[in-house]
C-alpha cells in the first residue's frame, strides 16, 4: 500500500554557477519539479520547492583563472543569470539560494565536524599530483590525460566523459596540468574519507529491497554500483576555493564540492524556514523527492544518503530520486 505523507520536500539539483542553465536542465529537472510542486499546492498539500546555485568546485576556479577574475566574480555573475532565468521562466521556487551563503557554510562545516567528532571519517595520507609551476595540488578537473579504460586522450582527473568512468586523477595515463600544461609530480597530502563500504548493507536494503519502484535507470545504476562494491571516498580537496575543512591542521584544504553541495538542500530549507526546517528533513512523515540529472545519481542515491546516515539525528532519506536521461533535440 502506498505510504501516506504529511508534507513534501522537493529539491532540484543545484546548477553550477559557472554558466547559464540550458534547455536540457530545464526539461530534465526544473520544469518537472515545478509541475509536481504546483500540482501538490493545487491539491492543498504542504510542499516546499527548494533550489539554489552550486558555487564551489574546480570548474569555477578554472574559469576564473582563464578570465583573470576571482571565483567570487564568476559565481556572482552566473548566480544572477541563472536565478533570473528561473524567475522569467516561472519556476515557482520557494527559495533559491547559493552555497556561498553564510547559512550554508555554517551548516556544511557543522555537518563535517559532527562526522569527524563521531569518528565517521578515515584519515588517509596519499600521493597526489602536484603542479610545481603553479605551486598547487591538482584536484579533479585540474588534470587531463589518457583514460585507462577507453584511451580517450582528454579525460579529466575525476571522470572520462567519453566512456563515463569515474576516475581518480592518479589513474590517468600521461597526466598534464590543466593550469600550466606541465607534467605534474607526486607529492604527499592528507585527506578525510567517508567509508561508503560501511554503509553498503544499509544502502542495499534501503534501495534494492525498499525502492524497487524507482525509475529503472536510477535503480539499475544503484544496483551496479552496489554490486561492484563501495570504496571509501575522499571528502576534502587541496584548493583555495570552498568551505575550509573545520579541523586543526587542515590549512589549505576545503570540503569537496560534492560533500557540501547536497547539504545545500538543507541550508536552503533553513534559510526559507529558520524555525521549522527540521520538519521537512527529520520527520518520517515528510516525503523527500530529489529531481536530478542522470550524472548525479551516485551522489544522491549513495554518497549523500551515506552522509545522512552517518550524521544520524533523525535525518530522513529521499523517498524517490527521479533522474532524467539526455534530452534529445534534433536527433542529438
Ligand atoms: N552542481 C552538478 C550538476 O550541475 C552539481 C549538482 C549538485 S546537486 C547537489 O550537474
Ligand atoms: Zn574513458
Amino acid at each position: 500500500m502506498e505510504k501516506k505523507f504529511k508534507r513534501t520536500l522537493i529539491t532540484t539539483a543545484l546548477p553550477y554557477a559557472n554558466g547559464p542553465v540550458h534547455i536540457g536542465h530545464l526539461a530534465g529537472v526544473y520544469v518537472p519539479a515545478d509541475i509536481y510542486a504546483r500540482y501538490l499546492r493545487l491539491c492543498g498539500k504542504d510542499v516546499v520547492l527548494v533550489g539554489g546555485s552550486d558555487e564551489h568546485g574546480v570548474p569555477i576556479t578554472i574559469k576564473a583563472r582563464r578570465e583573470g577574475v576571482t571565483p567570487q566574480d564568476i559565481v556572482d555573475r552566473y548566480h544572477k543569470i541563472i536565478k533570473d532565468s528561473f524567475e522569467e521562466l516561472g519556476i515557482s521556487f520557494d527559495v533559491y539560494s547559493r552555497t556561498t551563503s553564510d547559512t550554508h557554510s555554517a551548516t556544511a562545516s557543522e555537518f563535517f565536524r559532527r562526522l569527524y567528532d563521531k569518528g565517521e571519517f578515515i584519515e588517509n595520507t596519499s600521493m597526489q599530483l602536484y603542479d610545481e609551476e603553479a605551486g598547487q595540488f591538482l584536484a579533479d578537473r585540474y588534470v587531463v590525460g589518457k583514460c585507462p579504460h577507453c584511451g580517450n586522450e582528454r579525460a579529466y582527473g575525476d571522470q572520462c566523459e567519453a566512456c563515463g568512468t569515474s576516475l581518480n586523477a592518479t589513474d590517468l595515463i600521461e597526466p598534464k596540468s590543466a593550469i600550466t600544461g606541465s607534467v605534474p609530480v607526486m607529492r604527499e597530502t592528507k585527506h578525510w574519507y567517508l567509508p561508503l563500504d560501511k554503509w553498503e548493507p544499509a544502502l542495499r536494503e534501503w534501495i534494492l529491497e525498499g525502492h524497487k519502484e524507482w525509475k529503472t535507470n536510477v535503480y539499475g545504476q544503484c544496483k551496479s554500483w552496489l554490486d561492484m562494491g563501495l570504496q571509501p571516498r575522499a571528502v576534502s580537496r587541496d584548493l583555495d576555493w570552498g568551505i575550509p575543512v573545520p579541523v586543526e591542521g587542515a590549512e589549505g584544504k576545503v570540503l569537496y564540492v560534492w560533500f557540501d553541495a547536497p547539504i545545500g538542500y538543507i541550508s536552503n530549507t533553513k534559510e526559507l524556514l529558520p524555525d521549522t526546517w527540521a520538519n521537512y528533513w527529520k520527520d518520517p512523515e515528510t516525503r523527500i523527492i530529489n529531481f536530478i540529472g542522470k550524472d548525479n545519481i551516485v551522489f544522491h542515491c549513495i554518497v549523500f544518503p551515506a552522509m545522512l546516515m552517518a550524521y544520524g539525528d533523525g535525518f530522513q532519506l529521499p523517498d524517490n530520486v527521479p533522474a532524467n536521461e539526455f534530452l534529445n533535440l534534433e536527433g542529438d
